[in-house]
């Protein structure tokens, strides 16, 4: 089966592929069809995947795979949220937003750096798929004082876990895509797809064509 994944971020579409690795997809990037990027006007994590998955598809007629995620932390009321990729402006870098988010905890107290990652992922059979599949991940952490480790991307540098001692970006792919809320809510899928009931031309899309 053939799908679009319907991301430009290039730390996602690293971490799908290599966490559905061993899924029977085959999984095109939306760059293969050149679609645009909708504008990601929704109130929640769920609302967006879902723009994103729908715009997709209707652009190329496929399947289509979204993932909106983001970072909520405690002390600053679920900031930056559904905001994350573009907390510090349009077009800010990984590093400009961290550098926002940093300036924003300095001087608080330590409990108010506790924080979530969050991952909603959206399956749409077509545009106007009516009936989405939705999975879910969370990853609980503290945000820390300066950035360390070069893996991953976003804010993986300040996502810091007491259960490694180390941030997000100083583990290893391995391990942060077996524990990471994009693997959770990937595995989700992963089960789901392998029990799907899709009818016969979602399955193929050449049914009954000539080839
Ligand atoms: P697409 O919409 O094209 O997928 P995007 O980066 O704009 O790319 P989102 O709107 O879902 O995607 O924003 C997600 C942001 O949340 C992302 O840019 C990072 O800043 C942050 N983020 C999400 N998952 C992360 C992770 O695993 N590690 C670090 N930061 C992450």
């Amino acid at each position: 089966m053939e799908i679009v994944l319907a991301s430009g971020n290039l730390g996602k579409l690293r971490e799908f592929e290599s966490i559905l690795d061993s899924c029977p997809l085959v999984i095109r990037p939306k760059s293969d069809f050149g679609i645009p990027d909708p504008e990601e006007t929704g109130r929640t994590f769920r609302e967006n995947a879902l723009i994103k998955a729908r715009a997709a598809s209707r652009h190329c007629g496929l399947p289509a795979l979204a993932d909106d995620s983001g970072l909520a932390v405690d002390g600053l009321d679920g900031a930056p949220g559904v905001h994350s990729a573009r907390y510090a402006g349009p077009g800010a870098s990984d590093r400009q937003n961290i550098a926002k988010l940093l300036g924003r905890l300095e001087g608080m107290q330590s409990g108010m750096r506790s924080a979530t990652f969050h991952c909603v992922i959206a399956m749409v059979q077509h545009g106007e798929d009516d009936c989405p599949a939705l999975f879910f991940g969370s990853w609980a952490g503290r945000i820390a004082t300066t950035p360390s480790g070069s893996h991953g991307f976003g804010y993986d540098p300040v996502f810091y876990l007491p259960e490694f001692d180390c941030t997000a970006a100083e583990l290893g792919p391995e391990v942060k895509n077996a524990v990471s809320h994009r693997a959770r809510a990937l595995e989700q899928f992963r089960e789901w797809i392998r029990k799907a009931d899709f009818p016969s031309d979602i399955l193929n899309p050449n049914n009954g064509e000539e080839s």
